[in-house]
């Protein structure tokens, strides 16, 4: 049987959502907060990868660590790995006031996870694109949640239960990619 997997995050969305995941492949999993370091970098893989290497050295027990930004189109790609310092200062409607003019309203979500186990990394990405709405909707969910329309759905990430969302999520299948390998 396989051990439990610490979950590196403090985002407890983000973890919920892994969980959910994890439970598909009988994994059991908990919450290991305060334990990722943020590497700054253009690339959401090598952040997860050196985040992942740093938390296992500290921990050593088997981890998973998730990053992930939202690319916009029309905004050649911002916030991207930026997202999370986005998020917090300008927040949902600087992005909406960004896209004021926009008649292009694709983005993308993206992910990367690595997982680490008995000193093997596993690591994968995952990517949904859609649309960005012209204003929040939906009470669940975190960041940007409120203005994501996934390609397939009219209702945006916040207006979905976790189980939805993770039919179409960037991190749902980047974490379903990493379990893949790891039962290869
Ligand atoms: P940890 O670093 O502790 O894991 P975090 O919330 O800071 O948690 P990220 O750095 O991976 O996580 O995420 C960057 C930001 O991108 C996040 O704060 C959100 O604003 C946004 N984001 C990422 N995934 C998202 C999702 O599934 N739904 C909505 N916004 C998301």
């Amino acid at each position: 049987m396989l051990p439990r997997i610490c979950i590196v995050t403090s985002n407890e969305h983000k973890f919920s959502e892994i969980k959910e995941v994890a439970l598909e492949y009988g994994l059991e999993v908990e919450m290991c907060p305060g334990l990722k370091l943020e590497i700054q970098s253009d690339d959401l893989a090598d952040i997860v990868f050196k985040s992942a290497l740093i938390a296992y050295m500290y921990l050593n027990k088997p981890i998973i660590v998730e990053d992930a930004g939202l690319f916009i189109d029309a905004l050649n790609g911002f916030p991207g790995p930026y997202s999370s310092y986005v998020y917090r200062t300008i927040g949902i409607n600087g992005i909406l006031k960004l896209m004021n003019d926009a008649s292009n309203r694709r983005a993308c979500f993206r992910s990367a996870v690595a997982l680490v186990i008995n000193n093997r990394v596993f690591s994968a990405t995952g990517e949904v694109c859609g649309e960005i709405a012209t204003k929040p909707r939906g009470a669940g969910g975190f960041g940007f949640d409120p203005i994501f329309v996934p390609e397939g759905d009219s209702r945006t990430f916040a207006e979905m239960s976790i189980h939805e969302k993770n039919k179409y999520s960037h991190r749902a299948k980047a974490v379903r990619k990493v379990f893949e390998l790891l039962f290869k």
